[in-house]
């Protein structure tokens, strides 16, 4: 991989779309919607899944290009979560929102999920383990032929703290995603509908995830559209606390993130993924409107 980035290249509008999702001249926007029990407590499945619906449709109306259904956290320390139940959270979420029109991905690191998922209406495939995660993964992508985010990823939630070691990080980063994406086209997933994500807050301190950030272009140099997951993690919470004067809690950080956004889509990014949908919206917009051609 060469270092030097053509001027061609770092215009946004030039970044690499994967077939089968929509092309807009500007960054895409994904609307986050986590069907988990700390998402939504108590007040069993069929509420939950009732209010991930409403939630999603939300999403949608106030503009979200896609809606990434997850059923299973993956923080830092999560537990997983049986196959049998993210299938019960999110296959009814997806199926109703896809069947009210709404452009639905799906978060999961399990093949059967990301069947399931596809068959009820999904149209992307959102894996933060690369394939990793579930060996069956990369064939039942390959079969189904949706796009597929592949996210940097080092080890399960419980233990990925533990593998956040990098002498310099950006490189690493695009080598191992490079290792992926050999593979998962070996595996016979169509390159032309493959996604990179560089993984912020997966297996990365706060000043990795600051280091990748500013490197975006050169992890656009391995040739793939680039997905970006800043929304409320850790290192927008540690910048806000301006040296130790307070943590700002995930729903504080909103603003902050609609500005990383910005920052995203002026590096070329081609989707964020967000949980406050209209304030990233504007932020891409304008990174749109700023890197327009004039004359
Ligand atoms: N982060 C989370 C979940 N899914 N998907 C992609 N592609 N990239 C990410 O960075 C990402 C993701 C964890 O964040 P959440 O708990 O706020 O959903």
């Amino acid at each position: 991989m060469s270092t030097t980035e053509s001027p061609a290249a770092r215009r946004p509008g030039t970044c690499p779309r994967p077939e089968g999702l929509p092309r807009p001249d500007r960054c895409l926007v994904m609307g986050i919607l986590n069907v988990t029990p700390d998402s939504f407590s108590d007040g069993g499945l069929y509420a939950r899944t009732r209010q991930a619906i409403d939630r999603g449709l939300e999403l949608a109306a106030q503009g979200a290009d896609i809606v990434d259904v997850g059923g299973e956290s993956t923080r830092p320390g999560a537990r997983p979560v049986a196959v049998a139940e993210e299938l019960a959270r999110t296959v009814p979420v997806v199926s109703e929102l896809a069947r009210a029109g709404v452009r639905v991905s799906i978060d999961t690191m399990h093949a059967p999920v990301a069947r399931a998922a596809v068959e009820a209406g999904a149209c992307l495939v959102n894996d933060v383990s690369g394939g990793l995660a579930d060996p069956d993964m990369a064939p039942a992508i390959a079969a189904a032929g949706v796009p597929y985010v592949a996210t940097h990823w080092r080890a399960p939630s419980r233990e990925m703290d533990r593998h956040a070691e990098y002498r310099d990080v950006v490189a690493e980063v695009a080598a191992e995603l490079d290792a992926r994406v050999r593979q998962l086209t070996a595996q016979g997933i169509d390159p032309a509908r493959l996604v990179l994500d560089p993984g912020l807050g997966f297996s990365k301190r706060t000043e990795h995830d600051w280091t990748l950030l500013a490197g975006l272009g050169t992890l656009r140099q391995l040739g793939f559209p680039l997905l970006v997951g800043a929304s409320r993690k850790r290192f927008i919470g540690a910048a806000l606390a301006n040296g130790g004067a307070g943590d700002v809690p995930p729903g504080g950080r909103d603003q902050a993130t609609a500005a990383v956004s910005a920052l995203a889509a002026a590096a070329g990014a081609f989707c964020v993924r967000v949980h406050d949908v209209r304030a990233s919206l504007d932020a891409v917009r304008m990174a749109a409107a700023y890197a327009a051609p004039r004359s």
